[in-house]
């Protein structure tokens, strides 16, 4: 039953009061806010992200690489979900003119260096993935790629013991954009070395002759036009690291 509209009314000195009471909490909080705030930026900064801001990420980090494996698989999806019109974003390391010589360097070991042509890696078994890329910008779209699995590429090319290492860093050739990966996440099943792109040779602006793909990462690890790959048990150079991202960026 409704009750008389007299009744519901609240008294307008009580309306006061909690008007009153939420507004001065309202206060509270907004200086609390700015106090946190102006907190976390005075703390000393670490690769372009204040302290407590790397803890954070740290611990993402732990977390992401506990559920890291190679039988935990990102999703894939059918050919035809493949995007028409793939986006592009980044252009670091793809300014200059290719080389045309461009051969992909990987260094063993010092004084022991591997050079391999486009044709090489095509000699490896192809691999393809359908899976839907994220960029840390907020935007993701699924794509198609084709390419050599890191990890065959490393069985076939005697780069297991390099595997060894904790991790492997990228670079393109003009040495402008460069990566670091922890190794657990570079010998994943999922994780290519890529020269096709949704059936077709990869376009030059999506990183021909060879891209990364790393599903198990946002797309700013999966570097376009790799130059040199190298092994090191100390966490590579990483261009977005060192502007306050996330090392790890997993997925
Ligand atoms: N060489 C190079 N690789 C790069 C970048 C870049 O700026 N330079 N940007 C990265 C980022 S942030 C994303 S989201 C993807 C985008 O790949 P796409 O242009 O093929 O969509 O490439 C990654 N690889
Ligand atoms: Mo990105």
């Amino acid at each position: 039953m409704l009750k008389d509209p007299e009744q519901i009314e609240i008294s307008s000195k009580k309306f006061i009061r909690k008007s009153i009471i939420a507004f001065v909490i309202f206060i509270i909080a907004i200086f609390a806010a700015i106090f946190i705030w102006k907190w976390i930026h005075r703390q000393p900064d670490i690769a372009g992200s204040p302290k407590p801001i790397r803890k954070v990420l740290s611990l993402d980090e732990k977390v992401f690489s506990k559920v890291l494996s190679d039988n935990h698989l990102v999703k894939t999806y059918p050919e035809s979900a493949e995007a028409k019109n793939v986006r592009l974003n980044g252009d670091l390391g793809l300014k200059s003119a290719l080389d045309s010589s461009w051969k992909l360097k990987i260094a063993k070991s010092p004084g022991d260096t591997l050079f391999l042509t486009l044709d090489d890696l095509k000699a490896l078994p192809k691999t393809e993935i359908t899976f839907d890329f994220k960029c840390i910008e907020g935007w993701s779209q699924i794509s198609h790629w084709g390419g050599v699995k890191f990890s065959d590429l490393a069985r076939r090319y005697n780069l297991l013991s390099q595997s060894q290492k904790n991790y492997v860093g990228l670079i393109t050739p003009d040495k402008q954009y460069y990566v670091g990966i922890d190794m657990a996440s570079m010998m994943h099943p999922q994780t290519l070395l890529c020269y096709e792109m949704n059936g077709k040779p990869l376009p030059l602006k999506h990183g021909y002759p060879l891209r990364l793909i790393i599903p198990v990462k946002y797309g700013i690890k999966s570097l376009k036009r790799v130059g040199t790959i190298f092994f090191s048990n100390t966490p590579p150079p990483d261009y977005w690291y060192e502007r306050g991202y996330d090392y790890y960026s997993g997925l």
